[in-house]
């Protein structure tokens, strides 16, 4: 299937849209928390993430992987001609620009899979009481899950360089925190998450264009940093990462036989203003509190 990079020039100016936004600051920590234990919200105010293990069943990651298999198959006939992103009944599917060398299904050769959280169990998995409860702790009563992405990262797909969630987030308050559940085993082989601890006191940096020609559409680059305390976190299937949305992270290339995979949220405070125009991947959906309507 013919396939076209994404040239340079397009790159810079995403980042360049990106860069508005250098500068910005999120000093603000947790204080008083009713639902998170102490160990929690230490990590949270000091570290920028909070690991909690063993948060589903190992058989709920599969009825995940399944699910997106089928909305991947349906969303993308065997015959359709090669595109970086496909649109179809809610989801945004984008193509993986370096795929392995052996591809065998549509799934082997996709990147990620946007907004899922209103259907199967990326809609429960959004209900689930005790992630609320924590979400609550950091923004509050009225909380929004605003965007969804399930993460192949099949086998021989790089790494996204170190960025801060944030600078995607063009929005009039902070943080907005991440949910990373791993949907398998992510290890430094096949391609786990990296973080700078405490990084997420930091402003907004510069982020560059990942100038690698096959890179991702999408993906820039921390460059004016150092990284030497680096933290790979290594995940068991069912764990899950919530992280803020200045810390600075990045992840491993794959460079195992098997795909790691990995379904992240972004959550909002209810009311968060997101600028003249939506991001085409956002989809705000109330999970707790007064609701978006209210
Ligand atoms: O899962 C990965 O490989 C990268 C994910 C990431 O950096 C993100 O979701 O911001």
């Amino acid at each position: 299937m013919e396939r076209k990079d994404i040239d340079l020039d397009s790159k810079k100016e995403f980042s360049k849209k990106l860069n508005e936004q250098a500068g910005r600051t999120s000093s603000r920590g947790v204080s008083d928390v009713r639902f998170m234990t102490a160990d929690q919200k230490k990590s949270w105010n000091q570290l920028g993430y909070i690991l909690i293990p063993n948060f589903v069943e190992e058989s709920f990651c599969d009825q995940m992987n399944n699910e997106v298999s089928e909305i991947i198959q349906s969303l993308i006939p065997e015959d359709s001609a090669f595109s970086h992103a496909y649109a179809g009944d809610g989801h945004i599917a984008i193509r993986e620009m370096k795929p392995g060398e052996n591809t065998e299904t549509i799934e082997d050769e996709i990147s990620k899979l946007f907004r899922i959280h209103s259907k199967g169990s990326f809609n429960a998995f959004i209900k689930n009481e005790i992630l609320g409860n924590i979400l609550e702790d950091i923004l509050g009563p009225n909380i929004d899950c605003f965007l969804s992405q399930f993460i192949f990262k099949n086998p021989g797909a790089w790494g996204q360089p170190w960025h801060q969630d944030s600078t995607y987030f063009p929005f009039d308050r902070e943080p907005q925190v991440a949910a990373w559940l791993a949907t398998s085993e992510a290890t430094i082989e096949n391609g786990c998450l990296v973080v700078l601890p405490g990084s997420h006191h930091e402003h907004l940096h510069e982020h560059l264009p990942d100038e690698r020609k096959e890179s991702n559409y999408g993906y820039t680059e921390i460059k004016d940093h150092d990284f030497s305390k680096e933290m790979p976190l290594l995940l068991n299937k069912g764990d899950l990462l919530l992280f803020h949305s200045f810390l600075m992270h990045k992840s491993f290339d794959n460079k195992s036989s098997s795909r790691r995979t990995a379904m992240v949220y972004h959550f909002a405070e209810t009311g968060t203003k997101f600028g003249e125009v939506d991001s085409p991947t956002n989809e705000w959906i109330s999970i707790r509190g007064r609701g978006l309507d209210a």
